[in-house]
């Protein structure tokens, strides 16, 4: 049985006895501060939530829903547009907590107006299916989406209940669930979507209600998965799904490799942690565990990115990283930091932080353009500034909304609830994960409140003041990539400080004290592995959390990416620079050389040359700011200039 129903962000209330630690009850930023985080949260509510409204009103995804009940409109785009709708609708509700006109200004309660007259009195809803062909329900498990549709609408009823109350929103995601659990629940014949999605939602559902169905449906749906029963439950009519692609191929107690399309496997794997956090079934906790040490210890790009093919917007083989041709789709990568964060909870192993961490600030920040209205679909770590986006491929370049439009409302809800993946806590530990500046406390029976100050990722500095304490220790992560760092304690230097699995534990304390902590964050060239073929021969730069790109807009406009090579033996030379907003950020310069290149002629020859080259500066700034305000040349892996012995 869960202990409390107060938590309020994404994965709360949780039952299990047997995680490392839970989310906590209150988290909140602060808005005035222009720090990296705060001012995307706070211009993710006034922009670009309202931008994806804009969006689903202009193209047709609210009134599909209305067509449902009114002949006179015709239904347009994706068979599984709904999806958006309740994914957006999410990213409203969390996006609600920090700007409190929001809901009226995307006219929330029209919009569920509309979603719940669309309901079916048996509770199901799915313009597509209910306009397009009534008789094809639940025909095409493969790729129909029809319970990743479901999937969202109840992951939106569960925001609307943590922050709005349980209103129509939730009614309407009920009701849907219950005709789930009648239709393919108990000793009904298996049945599972293609698309994983709806096992997470359930889970949460049950989280929210305490009603086990839709624990025992998802548990249900995830057990059976891996006998390519619903690869099988293809009409033809969307698109071939193989086993192999809906991670159908193998049962989830023996499935230890990231494979097929990614979002599916990654959403998949949510729900699979889901249920290990509800039923602390330890084999599925292990085989999890050698999951995603071989997505991010062979399968991950360096910016967090996973996918390296485009076709079927899938996985590669292990160390299979193409930098230009990368897929990395935006979703992935969301998918990824919410599957690592039940990871963490299950766990308390900081690698899991680190890699929230490094998914944050990298691919996940770089996915927003700086007017919060364009973003990737697929980020790539080089483009050609001739570069042209083959039939195949996703766009390259930020857009205002895709075709499939999956990523902007992902991004929505991140960023409208990421300070919920912040900090955790058990009877014993405060943890702090993530460095963001605002008030973090619980009000369990064992209150605590701290107050965080910090300007991350521009510099390392963190200050913490306890507002409350009771006999929790405090722990705060050291980072990965941080090699020295110090400590004060109500201005007073600690010298050792006790650490316990890559965490500071600090000693206990009381209302006043302060505790700063400064990372040191320098400038250093990172490697790729011996077996990153694509990256061979070449380095990239890293400080503290952030990648970094040599970017077009910030060189000379006679730059050319392909003809640079970087010089590892100088200093760095670093500046602050400021983005399109105004906020501050550190760009380098480092001693790179550019290649003097002859284009025609043949692309080979028998002849070793050395071509001519002559001596320049670069400019790198994070990867997270390249292609601001324009997307141009872009490299983040950069060959390496070897002095001659
Ligand atoms: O199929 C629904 C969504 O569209 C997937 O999650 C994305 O990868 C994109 O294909
Ligand atoms: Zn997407």
């Amino acid at each position: 049985m869960r202990n409390n129903l107060m938590q309020r962000g994404p994965v709360s209330n949780l039952s299990s006895g047997n995680l490392h630690s839970k989310p906590i009850a209150s988290a909140r930023l602060d808005h005035k501060v222009m720090t990296f985080m705060n001012y995307w949260q706070k211009m993710n509510s006034a922009v670009t939530v309202p931008h994806i409204f804009g969006k689903l009103n202009e193209l047709n995804y609210i009134s599909n829903l209305a067509a449902v009940v009114d002949s006179s409109l015709k239904r347009k785009g994706m068979w599984f547009s709904d999806s958006d709708v309740f994914k957006s609708l999410e990213a409203a509700i969390w996006a609600s907590q920090h700007d409190s006109g929001l809901l009226q200004k995307i006219e929330y309660d029209e919009v569920i107006e509309i979603i719940a007259r669309a309901q079916d009195a048996d509770g199901y809803i799915n313009s597509w299916f209910q306009i397009e062909a009534q008789d094809q329900r639940w025909k095409d498990l493969a790729s129909g989406h029809e319970m990743y549709t479901a999937g969202h609408l109840i992951q939106a009823g569960v925001a609307e209940s943590r922050i709005i109350g349980k209103g129509k929103l939730f009614d309407v995601s009920i009701k849907f669930a219950d005709l789930l659990v009648k239709k393919f629940g108990g000793n009904t014949p298996y049945a599972a979507d293609g698309h994983p999605e709806l096992e997470t939602a359930l889970i949460e559902l049950y989280r929210e209600t305490d009603k086990k169905d839709y624990l025992d449906l998802a548990e249900k749906m995830l057990e059976g998965r891996g006998t390519g029963f619903i690869s099988s439950q293809n009409t033809g009519r969307f698109h071939p799904s193989p086993p192999v692609y809906i991670q159908d191929h193998m049962s989830i107690r023996e499935s230890e490799q990231v494979v097929g399309h990614c979002v599916r496997q990654m959403y998949l794997n949510m729900g699979v942690l889901d249920l290990y956090m509800e039923t602390a079934d330890k084999a599925l906790l292990d085989v999890q565990e050698k999951m995603w040490e071989d997505s991010t210890y062979t399968k991950m790009y360096l910016t967090g990115g996973i996918g390296s093919r485009h076709r079927d917007e899938s996985f590669g083989d292990p160390f299979e990283l193409p930098n230009d041709r990368a897929y990395a789709e935006t979703c992935a990568s969301i998918a990824y930091f919410m599957w690592t964060w039940r990871l963490l909870l299950a766990t308390g192993k900081k690698r899991y932080a680190d890699l929230m961490e490094q998914l944050a600030y990298n691919l996940i920040a770089g996915s927003t353009s700086q007017d919060f209205k364009r973003f990737f679909y697929s980020n790539p770590l080089h483009r050609r500034a001739d570069h042209l986006a083959a039939f195949d491929e996703e766009s390259s370049e930020r857009m205002d909304w895709f075709r499939v439009s999956c990523c902007p409302p992902n991004i929505g809800r991140l960023v409208a609830s990421i300070e919920h993946y912040a900090v955790s806590e058990n009877p014993e530990e405060v943890l702090i994960h993530q460095f963001l500046h605002g008030e973090f406390g619980s009000d369990t029976n064992q209150p605590w409140s701290i107050s965080l100050f910090t300007n991350y990722p521009q510099s390392g500095v963190l200050k913490i003041v306890i507002n409350e304490m009771g006999d929790q220790r405090l722990k705060v992560r050291i980072p990965e990539w941080c090699h020295k760092f110090e400590i004060t304690l109500n201005g007073k230097k600690i010298d050792s400080p006790a650490q316990e699995g890559g965490y500071l534990v600090f000693p206990k304390s009381s209302p006043g004290d302060s505790f700063e902590i400064n990372f040191t964050m320098d400038f250093e060239y990172i490697h790729p592995h011996q077996l990153l073929d694509a990256s061979r021969g070449m380095v990239a730069v890293r400080r503290g959390p952030e990648i970094y790109a040599l970017d077009q807009s910030w060189n000379s406009s006679e730059l050319v990416v392909e003809h640079l090579q970087i010089k590892t033996d100088g200093k760095f030379k670093s500046e602050i620079a400021k983005d399109l907003n105004g906020l501050e950020f550190i760009k380098v310069k480092v001693n790179g050389s550019s290649l003097v290149v002859d284009r025609s002629g043949p692309s080979y020859t028998s002849e070793s040359k050395t071509p001519r080259e002559k001596e320049i500066e670069l400019v790198l700034v994070p990867y997270s700011r390249w292609g601001n305000p324009v997307t141009g040349g872009m490299r983040v892996w950069i060959p390496e200039l070897r002095a001659e012995n």
